[in-house]
């Protein structure tokens, strides 16, 4: 099951779907293995089944999530699977969606079906699926940079850029989301592009401004650069009710957020309760913990001179 989730890592956002990894075992060996690379691809298990052929025979699958039970852009993997002769399954998390059923099926047809091994770690998989499925709003990673004081620094400023380190961690990711939200006080204040660049990418994430008052100066650089930004005003949405808000996102299809900053923007989400985690970069700092605004925050890497810290508050 862990090479089937680190199968299912190598996609890196195949939004609005989830990543999955599958892995066949044939007396022990692996005979075939497969991931899920981007929505309207095959099924993680499909590839897996397809590497297999016939040794899937008599075979055991180890697979991220619930295989699927019925016809999406793709026919149901539990019909493949038990056209194949797998004879057993293993299933990470349990799919909450319409899609699922497949174990059931696979049980009812005799295949061994055991769920919910290495869950925890197959649920961390896919936090942003399951939260857009569970939820039916983008799943929200505020990030903050700090100097070594504790004050915001802006997403442009000098200071920042010069832990290049830091600067290619923001970019990946950057690259893993859907959207780029600021506030229009940072827009104000740095003119930011909230592109991905110096790394690969196959995609540009959309931009989103949340700027209730139509303020956002019309000369800045994100609405002249030929990239899609979406502005949130009181105009379209008079109660500018967050939840809401992201709500509406979700259906146009946004599916993961990185917040930005700044400091207000930041507050709002975090009061109304809709941050999922958070990162902070902060300049200097390569203490063990910190606290953030209440928030105990772990040190999970540096860059240069850098810390970096996660919380999910
Ligand atoms: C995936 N990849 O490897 C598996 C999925 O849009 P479709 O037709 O590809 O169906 C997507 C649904 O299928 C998805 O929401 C999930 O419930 C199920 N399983 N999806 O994209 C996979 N195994
Ligand atoms: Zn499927």
């Amino acid at each position: 099951m862990r090479r089937a989730i680190a199968l299912a890592e190598k996609a890196i956002n195949p939004s609005p779907n989830p990543r999955v990894g599958a892995v066949i075992l044939k007396n022990g060996k692996i005979v075939g293995e497969g991931w899920h690379e981007y929505a309207g691809g095959p099924h993680a298990e499909i590839v897996a089944l397809k590497k297999a052929g016939s040794r899937a025979q008599g075979g055991e699958l180890f697979v991220t999530l619930e295989p699927c039970n019925r016809f999406g852009r793709t026919p149901p993997c539990s019909q493949a699977i038990l056209n194949s002769g797998i004879k057993r399954v293993v299933i990470g998390v349990l799919d909450p969606t319409a899609s699922g059923g497949g174990a059931k099926f696979l049980k009812k047809h005799g295949v061994e079906v055991v769920s919910r091994i290495l869950e925890p770690a197959c649920r961390e998989l896919n936090k942003i699926w399951l939260k857009n499925m569970e939820h039916k709003r983008p799943f929200v990673t505020l990030k903050m940079a700090l100097d070594a004081k504790g004050s915001t620094i802006p997403a442009t400023s000098k200071k920042w850029i010069s832990s290049s380190k830091s600067r290619r961690e923001v970019m990946k990711l950057r690259r893993s989301f859907d959207a780029i939200a600021i506030g229009v006080g940072t827009i104000t204040a740095d003119n930011p592009r909230l592109t991905v660049r110096g790394i690969k990418t196959d995609r540009q994430p959309v931009r989103i401004i949340f700027d209730p008052n139509l303020r956002s100066p019309v000369m800045s650089k994100i609405f002249h650069d030929g990239g899609e930004t979406i502005l949130i005003s009181r105009q379209e949405f008079p109660n500018y009710n967050l939840r809401k808000i992201l709500q509406k996102l979700f259906q146009r299809g946004i599916c993961s957020i990185l917040l930005e900053g700044g400091e207000t923007t930041a507050k709002k989400f975090l009061q109304a309760k809709l941050v999922d985690e958070i990162f902070i970069f902060q300049k200097g700092n390569r203490r063990k913990q910190k606290n953030w605004h209440g928030i105990s925050m772990k040190n999970i890497g540096e860059f240069g001179d850098d810390g970096l810290f996660y919380a999910v508050p």
